[in-house]
């Protein structure tokens, strides 16, 4: 029975640690899409958000060996890459070139692109310096979000400046807003599992307070559906929420659905039921977030569009290449048009808004 937590929530209470997980152990799916429906009302009404953006993946060569990624390779293994800044600026240009991008009209132009990488051995700072004040010079009206938490402590490290210098440096040089990658799950045991070169839960959390404090927005996610349990769920939302809080920095976040192929760990896709049940939860946890996000590449078309229905306002975007989950098995394609990104929203009954990074709103499609 849920009728204690559903009184909460109906009365604005914040749930607890137990409230979240007694969420997660149900099989009471209705209930919990109603009331995350509810409470996604109540923060944006019937609107869903989705952006014209592109995915750039800059290298896959990185000093981490995650054993949930499929996308990483060691510098020389078979199938690295490296894209130089011009291919960078080739690619940037030919999608959002009406007469040539693959997507035709419907899809141009971008409002953002979105850049992430391995943590390659051989790259400097400056590097990353000049590919984003190169990409803010060419197309000065795309937002650039780029690089997460685990990149901006690398970049640290490489340049010997502070987490907040090298945050200042990259905001100089065009650097708009951050993703919300790298953070997997924050409990140290799962960590250890799955990740044990990686960035720290505490030192990503501690990246992400310095990157508010500098003034730049971004998102979180949570990779779920692997080893750990919903305990390890709970406290990751709970550590989210505290330092939303203190902040008040974070815009989106997005629960990311693990995928299986190609990986070290190996294991199953996740559920459609525990996809629609996290995305519930997070939104009645996380009641300190604006937006939920439901990124269609990981969770599918359809599965995405129903997610409306369980407490998400936003499905990502167009995307148009997207590398990482495609490398561990993605039963989805890579690109939606803004017509389609529309429908799927107006068949789950919303009113499908184009928003720029910061969740302006380009157009309201009554
Ligand atoms: O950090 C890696 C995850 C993330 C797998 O902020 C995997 O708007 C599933 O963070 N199965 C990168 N997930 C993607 C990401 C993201 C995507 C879309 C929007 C935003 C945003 C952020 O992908 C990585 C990692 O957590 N990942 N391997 C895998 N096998």
């Amino acid at each position: 029975m849920l009728s204690k937590i559903k009184d909460k929530i109906l009365s604005g209470q914040r749930l607890t640690k137990e409230d979240a997980l007694r969420l997660f152990e149900t099989d009471d799916i209705f209930t919990l899409g109603k009331l995350a429906s509810h409470a996604a009302k109540k923060k944006n009404g019937n609107k869903a958000y989705f952006i014209r953006n592109i995915h750039i993946n800059p290298t896959n060569i990185c000093v981490n060996r995650c054993k949930f990624c499929a996308f990483s390779r060691s510098k020389g293994e078979e199938g690295s890459y490296e894209l130089s800044i011009n291919e960078i600026l080739q690619k940037l240009s030919t999608f959002n070139s009406s007469a040539s991008g693959r997507l035709g009209r419907l899809s141009t132009p971008f409002s953002e692109v979105h850049i992430t990488g391995g943590l390659h051995p051989d790259w400097t700072f400056e590097y990353y310096l000049e590919m984003i004040s190169k990409i803010k010079k060419t197309f000065p009206k795309i937002c650039i979000k780029a690089f997460t938490a685990t990149e901006i402590e690398y970049f640290s490290k490489i340049s010997g400046l502070s987490i907040t210098d090298t945050l200042l440096e990259l905001k100089k040089h065009g650097l708009d807003t951050m993703p919300g990658g790298g953070a997997e799950i924050f409990d140290i045991a799962v960590r250890n599992q799955l990740c044990p070169e990686k960035l720290s839960g505490e030192g990503w959390l501690t990246v992400m307070e310095a990157t508010h404090e500098a003034g730049i927005k971004t998102n979180a996610t949570m990779l779920y559906g692997h080893v750990e349990n919903y305990g390890q769920r709970v406290d990751h939302l709970l550590r989210l929420r505290e330092l939303q809080d203190k902040t008040n920095g974070f815009q989106a976040f997005i629960p990311l659905a693990y995928h299986p192929k190609n990986t070290e760990i190996g294991g199953a896709y996740s559920s459609g039921i525990d996809d629609l049940k996290t995305i519930a939860i997070s939104r009645l946890v996380l009641d300190n977030f604006p937006h939920i996000k439901a990124y269609w590449i990981m969770l599918g078309e359809k599965l995405s569009q129903l997610a409306l229905l369980f407490g998400a306002d936003d499905i990502d975007g167009t995307i148009i290449e997207e590398k990482i989950t495609h490398s561990a098995g993605a039963l989805s394609g890579n690109a939606m048009t803004a017509e389609q990104l529309k429908n799927l929203i107006k068949k789950a009954g919303k009113i499908p808004v184009e928003r720029d990074s910061f969740y302006r709103e380009l157009k309201v499609n009554e």
